[in-house]
């Protein structure tokens, strides 16, 4: 996984595309360093997207300044950033993570639409008869999902099993707080010509105030599915800001043994495209 050594901190933690560090010396805070590393069906793929990193983090610095009226985790002086990986990495506060994904769905695509062509409804929210694929839903919704250990699949929750994971109060203000952000990003959105179809959102306390505080990377092309809004209009429904070129392609040359094949210059160069056009549209 390679991350970067970066004097005065230690490394703590990979993530498929993220790497998590502590200061040598203990102060409360943490370094979230965005790597261009892409992942799709669960595995990491090569080689990286040049500026991926760069570019999910300008957009979820954007996005919490979009939300002022939510606590999120940034220090307020980033001064410590260290300069190696300044433009995409995060100071934030330490906080006790809760074990939820937070995921809020405004349109039925994806693993909700999967659950919902099995069971009728997404984490026990029952859904109308007959919806398609991408189709809109009568009003957002609370899709949870419990967060496994590293390397295992989330499972999706009902609100009743974050209220036992959590306590209600919790499960309450998860709940709330990320409907109340959709609500806020899908209207910002729209005025840029985006669907926001889904967003996942990643909460703790702060372990000196307990008070909920948003975590974790914000409304990215990682965390959230972007459709451009006129095709969606026009009943082209799949074209998306995130890494559906690279899913398509492994898709097509891969039969998910083995080691993924590498990709192609030319889809690195699209995708890489694919999310400065996200940026551009968003952060202007
Ligand atoms: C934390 N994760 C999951 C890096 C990202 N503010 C925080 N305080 C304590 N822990 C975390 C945060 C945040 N954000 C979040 N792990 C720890 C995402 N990780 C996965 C590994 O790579």
């Amino acid at each position: 996984m390679s991350a970067p050594q970066l004097p005065g901190w230690r490394h703590v933690a990979s993530g498929k595309v993220r790497e998590l560090y502590r200061p040598q010396v203990a102060d409360g805070t943490m370094l979230l360093v965005a790597t261009d590393r892409v992942s799709a069906f669960d595995v990491v793929l090569t080689p990286a997207i040049p500026g991926k990193g760069a570019l999910l983090t300008r957009l979820s610095r954007w996005w919490f300044e979009h939300l002022p009226d939510v606590p999120n985790h940034l220090v307020a002086d980033q001064s410590a950033v260290p300069r190696a990986v300044r433009d995409r990495a995060m100071l934030v506060r330490s906080l006790h993570m809760h074990p939820v994904e937070c995921v809020v769905r405004g349109y039925l695509t994806g693993s909700g639409l999967l659950e919902y062509r099995r069971t009728g409804a997404v984490c026990g929210v029952a859904l109308p008869a007959g919806l398609q694929d991408g189709d809109r839903l009568p009003e957002p919704i609370f899709t949870p999902a419990f967060k496994a250990e590293p390397g295992e699949h989330d499972p999706n929750i009902t609100f009743d099993e974050v209220v036992a994971l959590v306590g209600s109060e919790t499960a309450a203000g998860l709940r709330d707080t990320s409907l109340h952000m959709y609500a806020t990003a899908e209207r910002i959105s729209r005025e840029r010509g985006l669907l926001l179809a889904d967003t996942k959102f990643e909460f703790g306390d702060d372990p000196v105030t307990g008070e909920l505080v948003l975590a974790d990377e914000v409304l990215t092309s990682d965390s959230s599915r972007y459709w451009d809004a006129a095709a969606y209009d026009e009943g082209r429904r799949g074209v998306g800001f995130d890494k559906q070129i690279v899913r398509d392609w492994i898709q097509e040359h891969w039969d998910g043994k083995g080691s993924p094949p590498v990709l192609p210059p030319e889809i690195v160069t699209q995708t890489a495209a694919r999310y400065a056009e996200l940026v551009d549209r968003l952060v202007s």
